[in-house]
């Protein structure tokens, strides 16, 4: 991290304003090389100063200038941030004049990367920065802003340490064993302080989830054969005619997306074409679109014609939805009922006239419930939003539980040790402990630049 780097922070486009930001060792130096104003290598830390940006004897604009010394910035290195005038000519050039006078230009997160690299922030902390950046909800920026404040770390930490205990407490039995059931008490004990942490991990992992949805939304399909109202429904939950609707079996043929917020929860729904066999080309690829993004939704809204019988088809798939998140919508409930109802297995069932709107509050009531959405909302945002993290905790669980099963077949306690040591490191890598080089590359590649 010899190398000074920089590049434009700010939004590329025409604004007033735009920041310009080096980073390294010569960040001072080099800013103050083309810079007409005070001597900033004589200017105090954290302060902010007026002159011109020029390149050689031609000024290239007016500008304010921040510096900031190591180590109180954001990477802890030396910062300078130069405020100019904003549009895309004239921030390009001010960068170029910098990079000619020695700076490179920073890689996609790079400032982040050092900011961890140099100890300022952890791993789940800098992940948490692209969420800030990126939060398009208010509870999104909030579960974000709790991970940049080190909250979510905390919690690794913790685990950490009651780890560290199981393991101090394992090598005392070890050095000293005095009495001669001491083998099995300290199992004992063991299992026990693993079912705590197991506890705290599953909890974390569960409300982890829940975060994540609050942070991308439910993915949420609408499925069932043609004609039953699907795009009817769609149209009614986003307050929009997005998607055609006709009397026409078949009218849906690709797929038609709307968003809503139910209570500050993002549902992303896609409305899809009706399944049916049928021999039309572009239709039976729409049906294999639909089947196919059963398997990926959160939630699945199947809706079924309360005019027609139950057919085979839908006995299909609701054999197909039985294990996911599903709601049953029995829809036309203004005309004759010819549906048999108690055919249909399952608690979630709303009964919905699109066409009039009715239904439609007890639906996203049901959502709600489904997915504890009020919950959620009244909770302190600690818990970790990527699948990085998530998928650590996961393997961690399994990894407690094989442990358990190994104590209980008395597998010899030094053994178990080690094992026990692996979660340790593990839960490390959550937050950067150990790490790899290629995962901090991919993870703060997907950073934008200047950030
Ligand atoms: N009576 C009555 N008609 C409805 C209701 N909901 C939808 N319809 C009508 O049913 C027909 C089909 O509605 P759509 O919303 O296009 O149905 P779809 O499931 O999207 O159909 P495909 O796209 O062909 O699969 C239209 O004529 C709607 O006006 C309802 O609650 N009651
Ligand atoms: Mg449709």
């Amino acid at each position: 991290m010899e190398d000074t780097i920089v590049a434009i922070s700010t939004a590329l486009g025409v604004g007033a304003i735009s920041i310009v930001r080096l980073s390294g060792k010569d960040a001072i130096e080099i800013a103050n090389a083309c810079f007409i104003g005070e001597d900033l290598n004589k200017v105090k830390s954290h302060t902010i100063h007026y002159g011109k940006i020029v390149d050689k004897d031609k000024n290239i604009d007016e500008v304010l200038i921040s510096v900031m010394k190591e180590p109180k910035t954001f990477t802890r290195e030396n910062v300078v941030e130069i405020n100019c005038h904003g549009g895309i000519a004239t921030t390009q050039k001010v960068l170029e004049v910098i990079i000619k006078n020695g700076a490179r230009l920073a890689e996609p997160g790079e400032f982040t990367k050092r900011a961890f690299l140099n100890g300022r922030i952890d791993l789940v902390e800098a992940e948490a920065v692209m969420d800030l950046i990126n939060s398009k909800t208010d509870q999104a920026r909030e579960i974000a802003m709790s991970q940049v404040e080190g909250e979510a770390s905390k919690l690794i930490k913790n685990l950490r340490k009651d780890i560290v205990q199981i393991i101090a407490n394992i090598e005392v039995n070890i050095d000293y064993p005095e009495y001669e059931d001491i083998e099995e008490v300290t199992n004992n004990k063991i299992i026990e302080s693993l079912e705590l942490i197991k506890n705290k991990l599953k909890l974390i992992i569960s409300e982890s989830k829940n975060g994540k949805l609050i942070r991308e939304g439910i993915d949420t399909i609408i499925i069932g054969r043609p004609n039953v109202g699907k795009s009817s429904l769609l149209n009614k939950l986003i307050n929009e005619e997005k998607a055609i609707v006709t009397e026409v079996a078949g009218t849906t043929r690709d797929i038609v997306e709307g968003k809503l917020n139910i209570e500050g929860i993002l549902i992303n729904i896609i409305d899809t074409a009706g399944i049916r066999k049928t021999e039309d080309v572009v239709e039976k690829i729409g049906v294999t679109k639909s089947l196919s993004l059963i398997e990926k939704a959160s939630l699945i809204l199947f809706v079924l014609n309360n005019n027609e019988e139950l057919s085979k088809d839908d006995l299909e798939i609701l054999d197909k939805i039985k294990n996911k998140n599903h709601i049953i919508i029995i829809n036309k409930v203004d005309l004759e009922n010819k549906l048999d109802i108690n055919k249909i297995k399952g608690e979630n069932r709303i009964f919905m006239s699109a066409i009039n709107n009715q239904g439609i509050h007890d639906l996203k009531q049901e959502i709600k419930k489904l997915f504890d959405i009020e919950k959620i909302n009244t909770k302190d945002f600690t818990y970790f939003t990527n699948s990085r993290s998530i998928a650590i905790l996961e393997s961690c669980f399994e990894d407690i539980e094989e442990i358990e099963n190994a104590i209980k077949n008395n597998l010899p306690i030094d053994i178990v040790e080690i094992d026990i040591k692996k979660i340790w490191n593990k839960l490390g890598e959550i937050i950067g402990e150990t790490y790899q080089e290629e995962l901090l590359d991919q993870l703060f590649s997907q950073f934008c630049l200047g950030k």
